[in-house]
C-alpha cells in the first residue's frame, strides 16, 4: 500500500469506529434523557484529584437536606482501586478496566450500566458522574451521551495546560482548578489559565477548590445541584 491509501484507510477505521460509538453515546443520551438523569463525564491528566473530588461530594451530599441519588462509573486501565475509594462513602459505583486503552468509549459505559443496574435503578438517579482515564488528550473524542464534560485541572500541572490542551478545555462546560491549596508553593498563574481557557472557550464555567481545605467546594455542589435541576426540569 501507498502512504497514500495506508492514510485514507486509517481514516476510514477511524470514522467508523467514531460513528459507532455516536450510535451507542446517543443511545445512552436517550435512555438517561427520558430518566432525567444529570450525566458528568469528568477528564484530566492523572492524579489532578478526579477522584478525591468524587470523595469530597460524596461527603457533601452525605446528609444534606437536599439528598441526591447518585451512582459512579469509574474508568481506569487497571485495578479496582477508585471505585473502591467511592463505595466507601456509599455511593454505588462500577468499575471499567480498559486493559490498555487511553479512553472510556460508549461501548464500555453500556455495559457499565448494566451493572450499575443491578445494584441500583439507573432510571431513578439524579445524578452520574464517571470518572474518565486520567489523560487530557483520548477522552474528549469519545462522547459518553454525558450532558457536560468536565475538566479537573491542578495546578499543581502549571498554568499552560488549557492552551496545550486545546479540544479538551474548548469543549468541556466547566473547568474545576483543583489543589489551589498548593498556589504558594508551585509556578502557576491562576489568572493565565482562567484567561487561556476562557479565551478559547467563552463559556466556560470556572470552579476553583482545593479538595484538601474544602475551599471552593460548595460551588462544585451548586453548580451540580443546576445541571441535576435542569436535566429533570426537561424530562418532566
Ligand atoms: N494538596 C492537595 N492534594 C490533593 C488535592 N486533591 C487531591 N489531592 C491528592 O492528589 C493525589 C491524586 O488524587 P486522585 O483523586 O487519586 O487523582 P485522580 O485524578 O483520580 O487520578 P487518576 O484516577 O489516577 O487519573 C492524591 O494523593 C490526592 O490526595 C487537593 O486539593 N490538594
Ligand atoms: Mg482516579
Amino acid at each position: 500500500l501507498s502512504d497514500q491509501q495506508t492514510t485514507q484507510t486509517t481514516i476510514t477505521v477511524q470514522r467508523r469506529i467514531l460513528d459507532t460509538n455516536d450510535q451507542l453515546a446517543d443511545a445512552i443520551r436517550r435512555r438517561l434523557t427520558s430518566a432525567g438523569t444529570f450525566v458528568v463525564n469528568l477528564i484530566s491528566s492523572p492524579g489532578a484529584g478526579k477522584t478525591t473530588l468524587i470523595e469530597k461530594t460524596a461527603e457533601l451530599l452525605d446528609g444534606n437536606d437536599r439528598p441526591l441519588r447518585w451512582a459512579v462509573v469509574e474508568g481506569d486501565i487497571a485495578t479496582e482501586q477508585d471505585a473502591d475509594r467511592v463505595r466507601k462513602h456509599g455511593v454505588p459505583a462500577v468499575q471499567i478496566n480498559t486493559h490498555g486503552d487511553c479512553h472510556l468509549d460508549a461501548r464500555m459505559l453500556t455495559g457499565a450500566l448494566e451493572a450499575l443496574d443491578r445494584e441500583t435503578q439507573v432510571a431513578k438517579l439524579d445524578l452520574l458522574v464517571v470518572e474518565n482515564v486520567g489523560n487530557l488528550v483520548c477522552p474528549v473524542e469519545f462522547d459518553l451521551g454525558e450532558d457536560a464534560k468536565v475538566v479537573v485541572a491542578s495546578v499543581a500541572e502549571g498554568d499552560d495546560k488549557p492552551s496545550k490542551y486545546p479540544s479538551t478545555f474548548g469543549r468541556a462546560a466547566a473547568m474545576v482548578v483543583n489543589k489551589i491549596d498548593l498556589l504558594p508553593y508551585v509556578d502557576c498563574n491562576l489568572d493565565r489559565m482562567v484567561s487561556d481557557a476562557r479565551g478559547m472557550n467563552p463559556a466556560l464555567a470556572v470552579i476553583p477548590v482545593s479538595c484538601r481545605t474544602g475551599e471552593g467546594l460548595e460551588s462544585w455542589i451548586e453548580w451540580l445541584r443546576a445541571g441535576v435541576a435542569s436535566k429533570r426540569a426537561a424530562a418532566l
